[in-house]
């Protein structure tokens, strides 16, 4: 089931019915005992609703912080080493991706989000961004995955590999991160098979495609998990982003008005167009 939020509601989608929820509060939900066994009540008593079809949807996050996994697929290993390697940094991603420690860092809250269909933007300073697109956990105050999103990294890559110092600036700035467009809620560890698929249109013709599953990733959600909570609480819950699989050439830099559609099976398209 998913979990869809709007300017007035939240609903949750089954079998292609959305129901209406009588909770207001992402934030009260994502705290609940038993999220899926709640919404599976709930549709077991109402009726559906055809509310959703005419709102406009809203990114799934209230007071959630948002954070992300870096250098979690080879294919991202191998493009940092390469973008960074005038500045010495090339050790420290091929470090990390084979440490036992794995690299999390923050990247936004909510009004840094964008959601489905709306607009993400590329830094005035930057002059190569980049889509990241990332299967993005849902996780509970009490440190367990309890959902899944699909989950935009925008990143600056020149500013990353001028200096990994520069990471916070490179990730982290208004519209730096879309997530959408709803919530799996899902216990189960997503199967390995899932693709994740990356389009990115300009002037509505395709100019870059490509795919990914989670056999390629390299760490177990549940640990990044446990090392984002190491003496860290996270009363709202928060995301945390898993890292990108996808790394489209260095002559792709994304331009004004290219539309970005992100694909993950059994979640959904995130569609955002760059401001
Ligand atoms: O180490 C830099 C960031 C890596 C990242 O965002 C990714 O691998 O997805
Ligand atoms: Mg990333």
């Amino acid at each position: 089931m998913i979990l869809y939020r709007t300017a007035d509601a939240l609903y949750v989608e089954h079998e292609s019915k959305y129901y209406r929820l009588f909770e207001t509060s992402l934030d009260a939900l994502i705290g609940h005992d038993n999220l899926h066994a709640h919404l599976t009540g709930h549709i077991a008593k109402s009726s559906p609703s055809n509310d959703l079809i005419n709102d406009r949807l809203k990114a799934p996050i209230e007071h959630q912080e948002v954070w992300a996994s870096g250098v979690t697929y080879y294919s991202s290993r191998r493009a940092r080493i390469a973008e960074s390697k005038d500045a010495g940094g090339g050790d420290f991603y091929d470090r990390v991706y084979t440490a036992e420690r794995p690299e999390l860092f923050f990247k936004a809250v909510a009004h840094k989000v964008a959601g489905p269909d709306s607009l993400v933007k590329i830094r005035r300073d930057a002059t190569w961004s980049v889509p990241e697109p990332e299967l993005t956990l849902l996780i509970n105050p009490r440190a367990e995955i309890i959902g899944y999103t699909v989950g935009n990294d925008m990143s600056s890559r020149d500013i990353e590999g001028t200096n990994p110092l520069y990471l916070p600036q490179a990730k982290v700035y208004d519209r730096s991160c879309a997530l959408g467009p709803g919530l799996l809620i899902r216990s189960d560890p997503m199967p390995t098979t899932t693709q994740i698929k990356l389009d990115i249109l300009r002037s509505n013709q395709i100019t870059f495609s490509a795919t990914t599953t989670l056999a390629e990733l390299k760490r177990d959600p549940k640990t990044l998990v446990e090392y984002l909570f190491r003496d860290h609480s996270f009363p709202f819950g928060c995301f945390l982003l898993t890292g990108t699989g996808i790394v489209p050439p260095d002559s792709l830099t994304l331009a004004s008005k290219d539309e970005i559609q992100i694909t993950i099976e059994g979640i959904g398209t995130l569609t955002n167009t760059v401001e």
